[in-house]
């Protein structure tokens, strides 16, 4: 080994060290500031906080979360994920990279340079988990059926690891009815493609219509946390439609197929105005009724990109779509660290990523 080489495996080494000490003093930190999070005395002990949950699950040894690649007897769940409080989702896979990378920041978490977060998920091919400290993002696909898998399987996830009270949220793209492009939505209902505040899930053939309860407190929090003049764009709290398609269901008229009017298409897109409809997107049903019926608080939070009553294509020019994205993060992030440290709002760092400006 020439003397050079050593020399910079011991500077390596001095930075690990200094990295490693810096991280576990932050954990610390966390650890004390986390008001009500898993009894570090004995964190086994703890019951889960959620309700509803399948009593079969208990029969199963292992469970086998396989979208995630997680099962319950190679991984110890308690010990792995028992911290978690808060599951943050989004669409794909390298916006919720970018968010566990500025979360990791904001919470001030901190890695060495030479090592990347990992996807937890990564060998199932399917969607994408890391986990930054008390904060798992995950990605959730499109629409309804894609976000149920996932969810399904992060509830199990919670469940198992006996997290406490542990908050999801959705962070996303969406079509705005009637507001500015780039203004960010708190829904304060999220409603079926038939306008009806449910989730219908076919069960053995019969469908069943499940309520899509949200949490107001959270959602006024999420509010209160936005600032209007310093960010420049708005934040609002409005009904949000959730479809099963992007075109036919959203009333678009730049779909493969299309068998209304242009007149049509206004007339319903005012009919959803006049209702307190205020952005469009394709999960927050699912999100909204699989949380409630596990006892999970959750927040859906999107920014608009485009204003459906003035068109249907999103052509935004990718930089500008690239900010819009980072919005819902950001108020998510305040909250995150309102929670975690006691933050008063406006006193995060602002976030501007050099994302390839993914959508949904
Ligand atoms: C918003 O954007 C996606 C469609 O482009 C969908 O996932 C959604 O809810
Ligand atoms: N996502 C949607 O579902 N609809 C839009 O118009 C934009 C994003």
């Amino acid at each position: 080994m020439t003397a050079k080489c050593s020399k910079d495996i011991e500077k390596d080494v001095c930075e690990l060290k200094a990295m490693v000490k810096s991280q576990n003093k932050r954990i610390d930190e966390l650890i004390k500031h986390i008001k009500d999070g898993c009894n570090p005395e004995d964190p086994q002990e703890l019951e889960s906080t959620l309700s509803n949950i399948n009593p079969y699950i208990e029969c199963l040894n292992p469970d086998i979360l396989y979208h995630l690649n997680l099962d319950t007897v190679t991984t110890d769940f308690p010990k792995v994920f028992g911290d978690v409080r808060f599951v943050c989702l989004g669409g794909t896979e390298s916006r919720m990279e970018k968010f566990a990378n500025f979360i990791m920041k904001e919470i001030g978490l901190k890695m060495s340079q030479s090592v990347t977060l990992k996807n937890i998920s990564a060998e199932g091919h399917r969607y994408a988990l890391y986990k930054v400290g008390p904060v798992l993002c995950a990605s959730h696909g499109i629409g309804g059926p894609s976000i149920s898998i996932v969810l399904h399987e992060l509830i199990k996830l919670v469940y198992h690891a006996k997290c406490q009270d542990p908050v999801f949220f959705r962070m996303g793209t969406s079509g705005g009815i009637g507001v500015e492009p780039g203004t960010v939505v708190i829904t304060s209902e999220a409603l079926d493609g038939q306008l009806r505040p449910v989730h219908e899930v076919v069960v053995q053939a019969q469908p069943q219509l499940r309520p899509t309860t949200l949490d107001q407190d959270l959602a006024k929090t999420l509010k209160s946390l936005s600032n209007p003049c310093g960010d420049g764009y708005d934040t609002i709290t409005g009904k949000t439609l959730c479809t099963n398609d992007f075109y036919e269901g959203q009333s678009r008229l730049d779909g493969a197929f299309c068998d209304y009017t242009p007149e049509k298409k206004m007339a319903f897109l005012e009919k959803l105005s006049q209702n307190g409809i205020v952005n469009i997107e394709m999960e927050s049903t699912t999100l909204a009724s699989l949380t409630n019926q596990a006892n999970i608080r959750a927040a859906v939070v999107c920014v608009t990109l485009l204003n459906r009553m003035e068109g249907d294509q999103i052509d935004a020019p990718p930089e500008r779509l690239k900010g819009y994205d980072t919005r819902p993060q950001i108020l998510i992030a305040r909250y995150i660290r309102k929670v975690i440290y006691g933050d008063a709002p406006g006193e995060d760092s602002s976030y501007s990523c050099d994302c390839s400006g993914d959508q949904n």
